[in-house]
């Protein structure tokens, strides 16, 4: 293979198994370059009848509540029954510190060094459609690589949850239990989106603690409308360390997925993501055309002028920067 292959190099190398040609692709997928975007894009379309297959499993929870841990003990469990799992972490402090992502890397050492398992982090911001677009395509890219488990880690801070639940079929919530206080930094969004909550870390003394705060979640939950119509989400207890609780939360991921199945509602769910990816590419490449328009940066600094010296209204300054991009009606 040539430093750039081709799109069918590529292609045969990732469905034949070449985990190299799927770095690659991933690669040239994440390239803000147009060239390279273009390769890719023609890729992605090429391989899209060999995708969807993978149960999509996304985790979230705060930094140190042991997602990592987890994906490791659950990967080797699942490579164990046979099952091939991609790993995608989505780290937006990666970009400014550099240290999540080596941290991860460390910690799902075992997990890395076996044959079954892609471990693959996602650079943050530079691409149009950011981080989840990225994240996106290496999991299709993933799929047609033949990968039927994709787990993506998302550290849990601001729009990541709801963006994760984007992509995902599946989203499970890692809790710690704290000192009493659970419920308050848990905002009741993310406990909304959650298919399966997990209060990890119930080892050693913290059991008796965990299974209060399973309580606790479990009565929160009944005042919430369910993240999946006709499923109770689930509340458990596991510790990751030691390996206790993780086949029963295999299972209810299992179970989650057969729902989604009976039911209709993977289909529709994953339709319904697609199209929301595509409404809000669209709406990001249309903003981003306009203010490439020339006069559009200015007129945006002067409106905010003037509105700051109280001489227009907003809805004035607004009229003005629309009509600076040729956009007027
Ligand atoms: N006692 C205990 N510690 C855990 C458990 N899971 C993770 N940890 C520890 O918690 C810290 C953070 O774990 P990590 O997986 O990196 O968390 P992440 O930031 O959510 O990915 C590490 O020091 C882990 O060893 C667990 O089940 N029990
Ligand atoms: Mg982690």
């Amino acid at each position: 293979m040539t430093l750039r292959p081709s799109v069918e190099e590529l292609k045969e190398g990732i469905t034949g198994g070449d985990r190299g040609a799927l770095s690659r692709a991933i690669t040239l997928a994440e390239s803000r370059r147009a060239d390279d975007q273009e390769h890719a894009q023609e890729l992605i379309a090429d391989l899209l009848p060999k995708t969807g297959e993978a149960i999509r499993v996304g985790i979230t929870g705060v930094p140190g509540a042991g997602k990592s841990t987890i994906i490791e003990a659950l990967g080797l469990e699942l490579i164990r029954k046979g099952h091939k799992v991609a790993v995608l972490t989505i780290d937006p402090t990666s970009a400014r510190t550099g240290g999540s992502i080596l941290g991860d890397k460390t910690r799902m050492h075992k997990l890395s060094a076996e044959q079954d398992v892609y471990i693959r982090p996602s650079p943050s911001g530079g691409v149009l459609g950011g981080v989840s677009r990225k994240t996106r395509e290496a999991m299709l890219l993933c799929e047609a690589a033949g990968f039927d488990v994709i787990i993506v880690e998302s550290v849990g801070v601001g729009q990541s949850e709801a963006e994760l639940a984007e992509m995902v079929d599946c989203l499970m919530l890692l809790l710690v239990p704290g000192a009493g206080d659970d419920l308050q930094g848990i905002k009741r969004g993310i406990m909304e989106l959650s298919d399966l909550i997990v209060v990890n870390k119930a080892d050693g003394d913290r059991v008796p603690l965990a299974k209060r705060a399973r309580g606790d979640y479990r009565h929160a939950l009944r005042m919430l409308p369910p993240s999946t119509p006709g499923w109770e989400t689930p509340v458990q207890i596991a510790s990751a360390a030691e390996g206790t609780g993780l086949t029963e939360v295999w299972d209810s991921v299992e179970k989650h997925r057969a729902h989604l199945e009976e039911t209709g509602q993977l289909e529709e769910r994953r339709r319904h993501q697609t199209e929301r990816w595509l409404d809000s590419m669209i709406e990001e490449a249309i903003l981003g055309a306009v203010h490439r328009r020339s006069g559009v940066g200015e007129a945006i600094r002067s409106a905010r002028a003037e509105v700051d010296a109280g001489e227009i209204t907003v809805p004035q300054a607004t009229l003005r920067v629309i009509e600076a991009a040729g956009l007027a009606d």
